[in-house]
């Protein structure tokens, strides 16, 4: 070897494979101002629609007249209801087994739904037209409270379904009544509260927020009626989902459907349903002939598309003296809105909420869900929610915390007590679930520590001396979080979208001299899907990932996958990225064995090629076998060297993660300080840690967000309040707290590479995290269980209502 040959460290170091915290490549178009968004595309003779929106929340439409609309210079058409029955799609089908109005159709259900749709050749002209549309309409009662939603002499909200005591999850047993599901052991459980030492109840609410990414939705239609090819750029989390949809709701044939989504600005599961804007632009282009743009603004995105949570969870627990869990009992009342879409896989109705159990041994459980109508927006599956595992990371984390102050037990002491514990895996949970690995009291101890946690409870204890004596009005509070999530959706055993498996895909071809295309199913919308899947093929076939392109988001080139969302695009994806790219090098070492004449069994993988048993000065990189691939195949092996692969994941993924916030509270205005926050997150094997560390400040930021006050609430007509930034609380750079990051590594046992996924943790951990730190800082004050969002004055009433102003 002379001085120039690299060694074995920088052949490795140059792959920037797993592992490596390597610079994200988006980043250089997107910090420039050059990433391609849905709006940035303009096509020749391109229309703008907007829609005519309701200003009740429940009210009969009885007249639309587009006379004066039509007569402004500029207004192509207004397509209403009436339009779209000639064409079937006045109604679209949900995810969620319900239907859902495209435009009013004889009534609306909420405020700001769609009632026309205005197509104009500039976005101004059509919102002004928007204004000339005369619409008369009859008020009816308004039912917000979903409490009262099934009360007999409640408001019918779907006229539609009347007599239609059969759903899409089983019976409805009123007409605002959408399903039950439950799942457990009722009777065994029923006996274990019985039989309890001691046992808490407590109605446990997560409020209704939503996932504003930066850019709204927004899609481009373009119908050719030459050709009879539809092209639709969309803010899609999920493109070929889109594609499918489409056709089947168009009857054009899937082949004549082109979906492109371009440079994605922010998710959330926001993206992922199917709006009316999206129905009502490509009707637009079919009838006109040119393409159609919709681009939501800010309020129509936060009161209308794809809100999330609205979860009212009466939550039980039986123990033991000594702390030990011996049965949880939920139920929980779903606000759905006025229509179900919430975007789960389909034989979910609310998603994986059953991995309500947690972190925790429970040895019984029984979970019911009643899903409801009321006068809000349709949505309930978005922002980091894991389907529903957020509500239940939420439930599960305050209800133990509402446990310890019951026992007088420390919080963290009960959770270690109550863990599953690591040679109990795989793990199969009282609710159904089969978890695949954890080390729970490892990651607990490791952040108790980090954090001094017993020097923190000694420090709160003398405050709290402190402030019965009246020397501080200020009060400390430590919120403990242990959550466990489960992503990665998913078994096609047990996850589909309108009965297509959720599997996922990916597409490696290797070019002549030694770079590489990649596509897969998935779609970015900030997550760095481009830096990381290079990473995880140049681990896998020694090329550096600098010379490897990914593609994601155009369905005439990425092999069919079901999309980005409920952090599923490591645990499906990744794992077909790394079954094609293995499949390239298994091709690969029959080359190297000609090339190098020996039998395939005596070559052994090293970093970035094949190299002879014993001999590792005869080797050939993958660079000079992709060379021979094209140029120089052995006599029976095709040219070429290229894999595709698809793939069904055995099981889900367990992440999981301890999470602490150190919180200060004055008594006196209510503000909340986060002195600390502390995230341990457990995700397997890291593919990059500087990428991790971005989506767990950016999932922090908005698990501190939705605790501490972002709230879209509606008042008592069903005016949705918080609909624009003024009232709704976007954290910036001054508010978010420090955060600090943490890990421990426990690979997924069925993952070909042993990744889990990581996404929503944050989220999901997060909110608990806060919320019990307020909890903990009033709990020695009388409180027991404080509602979110926790923001000043809702902090402030809390501490008058105590008693703590005298
Ligand atoms: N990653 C890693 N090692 C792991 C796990 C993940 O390096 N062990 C990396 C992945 O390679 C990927 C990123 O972390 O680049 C997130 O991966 P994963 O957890 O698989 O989640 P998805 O890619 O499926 O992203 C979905 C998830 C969801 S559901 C929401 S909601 C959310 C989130 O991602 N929306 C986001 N993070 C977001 N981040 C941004 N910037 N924008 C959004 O809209
Ligand atoms: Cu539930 S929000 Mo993400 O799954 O896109």
């Amino acid at each position: 070897m002379n001085d120039m040959t690299p060694t074995r460290e920088q052949r490795e170091a140059a792959l920037e494979g797993m592992g490596c915290k390597r610079k994200r490549v988006e980043d250089i178009r997107f910090t420039q101002g050059k990433g391609k968004y849905v709006d940035d595309i303009k096509l020749p003779g391109m229309l703008h629609g907007d829609f005519v929106r309701s200003p009740y929340a429940h009210a009969k439409v009885t007249k639309i007249d587009a006379t004066e609309a039509l007569k402004l210079p500029g207004v192509i058409a207004v397509l209403t209801a009436e339009d779209l029955k000639g064409v079937n799609l006045a109604w679209m089908p949900t995810l969620a087994g319900d239907v859902q109005m495209v435009l009013a159709d004889g009534k609306v259900l909420y405020q700001n739904q769609e009632v026309a749709f205005v197509v104009a050749e500039d976005r101004y002209i059509a919102d002004d037209a928007v204004q000339l549309v005369e619409v008369e309409y009859e008020e009816l009662p308004v039912l917000v409270d979903p409490f009262k939603s099934l009360d007999p002499d409640a408001p019918v909200l779907r006229p539609d379904l009347d007599g239609k005591m059969e759903g899409a999850h089983g019976p409805r047993k009123h007409h605002n009544h959408i399903f039950n599901w439950s799942v457990g052991e009722e009777e065994a459980t029923d006996k274990a509260f019985a039989e309890a030492d001691v046992t808490v109840k407590e109605m446990i609410s997560y409020h209704r927020t939503h996932p504003s990414p930066l850019e709204t939705c927004q899609c481009l239609a373009s119908m050719d009626k030459v050709t009879g090819q539809l092209t639709v750029y969309g803010t899609f989390q999920a493109p070929h989902v889109v594609r499918t949809v489409a056709s089947l709701l168009s009857t054009i044939p899937e082949h004549k459907i082109h979906v492109i989504a371009p440079d994605v600005g922010g998710g959330f599961g926001n993206k992922v349903g199917v709006y009316p804007g999206y129905v009502c632009a490509i009707v637009a282009s079919i009838v006109t002939g040119l393409p159609v743009k919709w681009v939501e603004d800010r309020m129509e995105n936060l009161s209308t598309t794809s809100f999330a949570r609205d979860y009212h969870m009466t939550t039980e627990i039986a123990a033991k003296k000594d702390g030990t869990v011996t049965a949880l009992k939920v139920h929980v009342l779903g606000d759905h809105g006025g229509f179900d879409a919430c975007a789960d896989p389909s034989k979910w109705p609310a998603g994986f909420f059953n991995i309500v159990t947690g972190s925790y041994d429970f040895p019984v459980a029984h979970l019911s869900v009643d899903g409801v109508y009321t006068n809000k927006a349709p949505g309930g599956v978005a922002y980091r929610c894991s389907f529903r595992v957020t509500e239940a990371a939420y439930c599960i984390e305050r209800g133990m915390d509402v446990l310890a102050q019951k026992l007088g037990m420390d919080p963290a002491d009960l959770r270690l007590k109550n863990f599953i514990q690591p040679e109990q895996f795989p793990y199969n949970s009282a609710l159904g679930w089969e978890y695949d690995s954890g080390d729970y009291p490892t990651a607990m101890h490791k952040a108790m520590d980090a954090i001094d946690y017993r020097g923190l409870r000694e420090e709160q204890k003398a405050k709290q001396e402190a402030f019965k004596r009246g020397e501080t009005r200020e009060i400390m509070g430590i919120g403990v979080s242990f959550f466990t999530e489960i992503v990665g959706a998913g078994p096609s055993k047990n996850c589909d979208i309108l009965g297509v498996a959720m599997f996922d895909s990916a597409e490696i071809r290797i070019h002549p001299t030694g770079s590489v295309i990649s596509r897969m199913g998935t779609k970015s919308q900030g997550q760095g899907h481009e830096t990381t899947w290079a990473q995880i093929i140049a681990t896998e076939i020694g090329i550096p990932a600098s010379d490897i392109t990914v593609e994601e988001g155009d369905t005439d080139t990425a092999p069919y996958g079901l999309g980005t969302y409920g952090s599923r695009s490591t645990p499906v994806a990744g794992a077909a990225i790394a079954l094609a790219a293995r499949k390239i090098r298994n091709k690969a070492q029959m080359i190297a064995a000609h090339m190098l004449e020996v039998s395939e069994y005596d070559l052994d993988w090293d970093v970035d090629g094949f190299q002879v048993k014993g001999n590792p000065e005869r080797r050939k990189s993958m660079k000079e076998i992709a060379w021979a691939a094209y140029h120089a195949p052995p006599a029976g092996i095709e040219p070429g060297l290229e894999a595709v692969s698809y793939y069904d994941p055995p099981n889900m993924t367990y992440p999981f993660g301890a999470y602490f916030c150190v919180m200060d509270i004055d008594v006196d205005t209510g503000v909340a300080k986060t002195r600390r926050f502390y995230a341990l997150d457990d995700c397997g094997t890291r593919i990059n840690p500087m990428i991790i560390e971005g989506q767990v400040h950016g999932g922090l930021t908005e698990a501190f967000a939705i605790a501490m006050g972002q709230e879209i609430s509606y008042d008592a007509m069903g005016n949705v309040q918080g609909a624009s930034f003024m009232d709704f609380f976007l954290p910036t750079a001054v508010e978010t707290p420090h955060w600090e990051t943490d890990f421990t590594v426990t690979p997924s046992p069925h993952h070909p590479i042993g990744a889990k996924g990581v996404g929503e943790s944050p989220n999901v951990g997060g909110v608990p995290a806060f919320s019990n730190a307020v909890n903990d800082a009033f709990g020695f004050l009388g409180a027991t269980h404080i509602q979110m969002p926790h923001d000043a004055w809702r902090l402030w009433k809390v501490a008058k209502d105590l008693g703590a102003h005298g």
